[in-house]
């Protein structure tokens, strides 16, 4: 087997975003460029040689292509040895728990995650660090100046490896394991769930759930979780094997794109609980019958109800939410007196919070919650915890969190999402509410006063770095906040992202519709940002 050097040149767009770098499939397929992405990572990584990798991705389109490049390209790259999930397979948070459980030097996860799957569709690679974290800002920097000037790249003149099945091979002189990708995952969950509790919920004959894996790489795990470890009955899991186009759907767990689930949830019958994931396992939703959970509320529940399960009965040491996410869990905080941190969007923020255990659990607006145990969001563990509480409570999705509310206040919350407008037009109307920012604090707009406006700036407590410009917020004096954002995972024009906040404490007030909550709110965010104008669109692409 030889080891082959070949020419190549710079592509100027391989900029990872807020979650590696993302593309369509073709974008993907030109010669070299994927191999120039994964040779800058390479080229960035100091002291590469002779450590392990870990290697594996959510199943979609041009994963197992993506998969046999790669290991011919580490072992041209003096990697020792790589990890890779058994036919390609690895969630997210299953490759965060390899890393961490191997103490490899790093991963490559292959997913585009919510983005639809397929020969048209997108893909993705993003590289995490030795605490199974995604790569922080400085290290995806690194990667992307050496993109620019790349050219050259290795790879080993070799067969494809067979990933069919468990087994260890050699690749040159790199050692390549073919790795179960569900044992490990299932096996951490035991250790911080009760099971024989949660067991206990899911054989009683009086609960039943129902959990969508939405086509995506969730499917093997939830089925060896919930069905075959837990108990609950076959057919629990819907859409369990994982797909390449994801049956052509989108895997994002929310009420637009998680119809069949919500029919479910909402309608004759309905089972007691709920659940779905995203394309790599990361992203959670969470409903009950008739109910739904909105992910800022959920890491609030949990956090106020951590102490009922085994990993968090002594206490947690801190909270950390995204920016954009509601301050509902700020008062759990306040109220168990620990810190909550307010992170920029992206889950490679709270790595340095969880590694110092400032933070125990964090979560994002976005469908996202997790902890300590890895350092990726975690779907799965979502689901698990919910179940844990519903158990240990004996009580419905809805009760505990109307309860929640009735405690701590409700954060009426909701993001509108602008997708694929015109990519000048969306950065002109940053740059219009930017220019707005020092005229605002103080001003009225009906009910409202400005307390504060500005654009979201983050100093990392450890390690000092400093995050600009990572979205405009204004701040009013009740607490609401309205927020704008420009997403940086899409793969199509621009994706502008509207949140907006309003707090209720008065417990006769609870039971709005959210839409109409936040009227007054959604009326103004498009007063001051002109969104119609800019966007050339009336309403939002998804409304979560
Ligand atoms: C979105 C979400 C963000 C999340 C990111 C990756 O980013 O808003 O909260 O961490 O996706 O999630 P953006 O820049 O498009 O708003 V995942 O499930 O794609 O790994
Ligand atoms: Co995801």
């Amino acid at each position: 087997m030889t080891i082959k050097t070949i020419l190549t040149t710079p592509f100027s767009d391989q900029k990872p975003g807020t979650s590696g770098l993302r593309k369509s499939v073709p974008v993907f397929q030109q010669p070299h460029y994927l191999e120039n992405f994964v040779q800058s990572i390479f080229d960035t990584l100091e002291g590469l040689e002779g450590q392990t990798l870990v290697l594996g991705g959510d199943g979609r389109y041009y994963n197992l292509e993506a998969i046999q490049i790669i290991l011919k390209m580490a072992a041209a790259n003096g990697v020792g040895k790589v990890l890779v999930g058994c036919n390609g397979i690895l969630s997210t948070p299953a490759a965060s728990c390899v890393i961490r459980e191997n103490q490899a030097y790093g991963g490559i996860i292959l997913s585009a995650s919510h983005n639809p799957g397929g020969p048209n569709a997108d893909f993705g690679i993003k590289y995490n660090v030795t605490n199974g974290g995604p790569a922080p800002e400085k290290v995806t920097n690194a990667m992307y100046d050496r993109t620019l000037v790349i050219d050259r790249y290795n790879i080993l003149e070799a067969a494809d490896i067979n990933l069919d099945r468990p087994g260890s091979f050699k690749l040159g002189t790199m050692d390549v394991e073919v790795i179960d990708p569900v044992k490990p995952y299932v096996e951490m969950m035991e250790s911080i769930f009760d099971f024989d509790l949660i067991k206990g919920l899911l054989t009683s004959g009086k609960f039943s759930m129902c959990m969508d894996s939405l086509h995506a790489v969730t499917g093997p795990y939830a089925h060896a979780l919930f069905e075959e470890k837990l108990g609950a009955p076959s057919g629990t899991v819907q859409n369990g094997t994982p797909l390449e186009d994801f049956g052509g759907g989108h895997p994002d767990p929310n009420l637009v794109y998680a119809h069949d689930l919500v029919a479910i949830l909402f309608g004759e019958n309905a089972p007691d609980f709920g659940a779905a994931s995203d394309g790599d396992g990361d992203r959670n939703m969470i409903l009950g019958r008739n109910f739904f959970v909105t992910p800022s509320d959920s890491i609030a529940v949990l956090t106020a109800n951590a102490h009922l399960v085994p990993a968090y009965k002594n206490g947690i040491s801190g909270v950390a939410r995204s920016m954009p996410t509601s301050a509902a869990v700020d008062k759990v905080a306040e109220k168990l007196g620990i810190n909550c941190y307010e992170t920029p969007t992206g889950w490679k923020f709270f790595g340095n919070l969880l590694d110092a255990d400032l933070a125990t659990l964090c979560g994002e607006e976005s469908f996202g919650t997790g902890s300590n145990h890895i350092r990726e969001k975690d779907g799965l563990w979502a689901v698990l915890f919910w179940l844990n509480i519903i158990a240990a409570k004996s009580e419905s999705v809805e009760n505990i969190v109307r309860s929640h509310w009735q405690e701590f206040g409700r954060n009426y919350y909701s993001r509108h999402d602008y997708e694929e407008v015109d990519a000048l037009r969306a950065t002109e109307m940053m740059e219009h509410l930017r220019s707005m920012l020092a005229t605002l604090p103080r001003k009225q707009y009906g009910d409202y006063i400005v307390d504060y406006a500005d654009d979201f700036s983050y100093t990392d407590p450890v390690d000092g770095s400093v995050s600009s410009k990572q979205g405009i917020r204004i701040g009013f004096t009740d607490g609401s906040r309205i927020i704008y954002r420009l997403s940086g995972t899409g793969t199509k024009g621009a994706t502008l992202r509207i949140y907006l906040e309003s707090y209720e404490p008065d417990a006769s007030k609870h039971d709005l519709e959210t839409q109409k909550a936040l009227e007054p709110l959604i009326n103004l965010a498009e007063e001051i940002g002109q969104i119609r104008k800019f966007t050339e669109r009336d309403i939002p692409t998804v409304i979560t």
